[in-house]
């Protein structure tokens, strides 16, 4: 029996949303305007098969896969990328792959006690390794 992530979640918290939207190229306007959304998640489970909505004041985004199936998703409204997606079980979390342009891209869903948590993947991120070397001056 896997996790029920039915439900409608709100966000509470959000680690370095911002480095994320760099990653992806998101311009400076558009950053400053989402980075104080309040996103909510409307998700439909059945089974392996899902639909996720995100839901802000912005710009809405809505995904429905089921795992296992790649599937061709174009992230319109976000970075508006295509990819080629799948998601998977791993135990108990989702774990999403988004082969395109962007290396390393991908999401991952999992619950703690009452929380719904995502990681969002890309290039770097969120890799703390990776940091812009200082130009020693002069
Ligand atoms: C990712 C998008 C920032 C553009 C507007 C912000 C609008 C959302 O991947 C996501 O969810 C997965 C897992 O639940 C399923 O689709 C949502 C949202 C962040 C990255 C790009 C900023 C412009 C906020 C509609």
């Amino acid at each position: 029996m896997s996790v029920d992530f039915n439900g409608t979640w709100d966000l509470v918290r959000n680690d370095n949303f911002e480095g994320y939207m760099i990653a992806m190229g998101i311009d400076f306007a558009t950053r400053k305007i989402a980075s104080v959304l309040k996103p909510q998640k409307v998700i439909e489970q059945n089974g392996d098969s899902f639909t996720i909505k995100t839901l802000t004041t912005f710009r809405n985004y809505t995904c429905s896969f089921n795992i296992g199936e790649e599937y061709e998703e174009v992230t319109k409204g976000l970075d508006n990328r295509k990819c080629q997606t799948v998601v998977n079980w791993d135990n108990n979390r989702l774990v999403c792959v988004q082969r395109g342009e962007k290396k390393n891209r991908g999401w991952t869903h999992w619950t703690e006690g009452d929380e719904l948590h995502l990681e969002l993947r890309s290039r770097n991120i969120p890799d703390p390794d990776h940091v812009t070397p200082v130009p020693k001056w002069p």
